[in-house]
């Protein structure tokens, strides 16, 4: 029996600690740890209400627009105006949070994961890039494409970001995603560049990144049995109509052992039982922050929140899951085309592969989707609703993040906020073990793993496929 930790295992979005007992080649206990304490949540209390959006976008500066999205979704229940969000508004919104997605999965499969398979032998930067990979399951030219891929992702990041400038004012954290719809009306100039921008992207999308995940998961079709969790949730993301759990792109929802259920986010409980804070059990609206560095038991920064007392799996194969049942038919005709090249089927999902394929997936979607909204802009018209900031108010927003599922919870008295929480997807993916000692969904994807002399290649594979990124862990 050996024990290896693996300090951080993640490439950037702050440091995940992962320990492995690896008994006979097997992977027998994992534990997963964030080891920086944040303080956002305690942070924001006593401050303007208003102020919650401009500092949890501050969260991450990977994900800023899911932060502030969230936040602007509670602070709109808050203020009574969820539903009279005007079109603009909301279709504005979701373009500049669409175009934050496109740059993570673009960043995630090139820069975070392929490092993990294909050999940067020879080039400069090498021994930085590398994992150790010496196994050749790609030809030389297939790595050398994939490489030079690796490269031209680089300047399709920066495009991304330049489109979700375009309306966002700035990338990170975007200006004008607000309470009550977006602060600015932009011009047909700025939409046209929109528009020139995310066709550049969109032949990117459907040219190469979709060929590329297809050739890993064809060469590495065994990790679609690797790296499993098979409880996956979804908030669901980008509403089309009302604003609320129904009528988004994605659908919310879980999948439990293959059968689909509603969300009902009144059976979400975070818990402390591993983590480094004190308090018992609770659901958002009446857990609190008290760090407890010293506690015993604790291992962990992240807390614990589960599903109805159960872990699950949040981020791209829940979605695809998901909307391969529920979602719109352009959706779930090309997963099922994609599904079939893969030569898998929606069981394949919660898997190391599986999450690079739903990624993909859900990018050359939701980019043609884009394209879509962008026709429906009608500069005549509001992009916000006027409203006034209630002395007791307050408010839920869920949605989810490129990662998974992402809530914010705000209460608001004497016109400051009392009470703020945040749970967002790596709290689910990266949790510790809960009061039963149930493990986490990382923990669990480990455990159980064979790895035989190569723990840290197949851990850090199993690990980064669910894209952890510990700046928005903990809160
Ligand atoms: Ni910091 Fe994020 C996303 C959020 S992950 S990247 O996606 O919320 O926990």
């Amino acid at each position: 029996m050996r024990v290896v930790a693996v300090d951080p295992i993640t490439r950037i979005e702050g440091h995940l600690k992962v320990e492995l007992t690896v008994e006979d080649g097997r992977i027998v206990r994992a534990r997963s740890s964030g080891a920086l304490f944040r303080g956002i949540e305690i942070i924001l209390v006593g401050r303007h209400p208003l102020d919650a959006q401009r500092i949890t976008t501050r969260i991450c500066g990977v994900c800023p627009i899911a932060h502030s999205t969230a936040a602007s979704f509670a602070l709109d229940e808050a203020l009574g105006i969820s539903q009279d969000i005007p079109q603009n508004g909301r279709i504005l919104r979701n373009l500049i949070y669409a175009a934050n997605w496109l740059h993570n999965h673009i960043l995630h499969f090139y820069h975070l994961s392929l490092p993990d398979y294909v050999s940067f032998r020879g080039l400069p930067l090498s021994e930085f890039l590398s994992s150790g990979v010496e196994e050749e399951r790609f030809s030389s030219e297939e790595n050398e494409k994939l490489v030079q891929h690796y490269l031209a992702a680089l300047e399709v990041r920066r495009k991304a970001h330049e489109l979700l400038a375009l309306l966002g004012g700035k990338m990170p954290h975007d200006m004008a995603i607000v309470p009550g719809g977006v602060c600015f009306r932009p011009d047909p100039a700025t939409l046209l560049a929109f528009r020139f921008r995310l066709a550049e992207i969109r032949g990117f999308l459907e040219n190469i990144y979709v060929s590329d995940v297809l050739l890993l998961c064809r060469r590495y079709a065994d990790y679609f049995e690797i790296g499993k969790v098979r409880r996956l949730l979804t908030f669901g993301a980008f509403p089309e109509g009302n604003f609320g759990l129904e009528g988004r792109l994605f659908p919310a929802g879980l999948v439990k052992d293959g059968e689909p259920e509603k969300f009902d986010p009144q059976q979400i409980l975070e818990g402390v039982e591993s983590s480094w804070y004190r308090g018992e059990k609770a659901h958002p609206w009446e857990n609190s922050t008290q760090p407890d560095p010293q506690k015993v038991e604790g291992y962990s920064w992240v807390k614990a929140p589960r599903y109805k007392g159960e872990a699950y799996e949040v981020g791209p194969a829940a979605r695809v899951a998901l909307s391969l049942l529920w979602g719109p038919q352009d959706f779930r005709i090309l997963a099922r085309e994609l599904l079939g090249e893969a030569g898998v089927g929606p069981e394949a999902l919660s898997s190391v592969m599986g999450r690079h394929l739903s990624r993909a997936i859900e990018a050359v979607f939701l980019a043609k989707r884009m394209d879509g909204w962008l026709s429906q802009v009608d500069l005549d018209q509001p992009v916000a609703k006027a409203f006034h900031v209630p002395p007791e108010a307050e408010g839920q927003g869920l949605t989810d993040a490129p990662r998974g599922a992402l809530g914010h919870w705000v209460r608001i008295k004497d016109g400051k906020i009392a009470h703020y929480q945040v749970i967002s997807p790596t709290t689910w993916n990266a949790s510790p073990r809960d009061e039963r000692g149930k493990p986490g969904p990382i923990e669990e994807a480990l455990e159980g793993t064979k790895v035989g002399d190569n723990a840290l290649l197949v851990a850090g594979r199993i690990v980064r496929s669910f894209d952890p990124c510990m700046a928005c862990a903990v809160q």
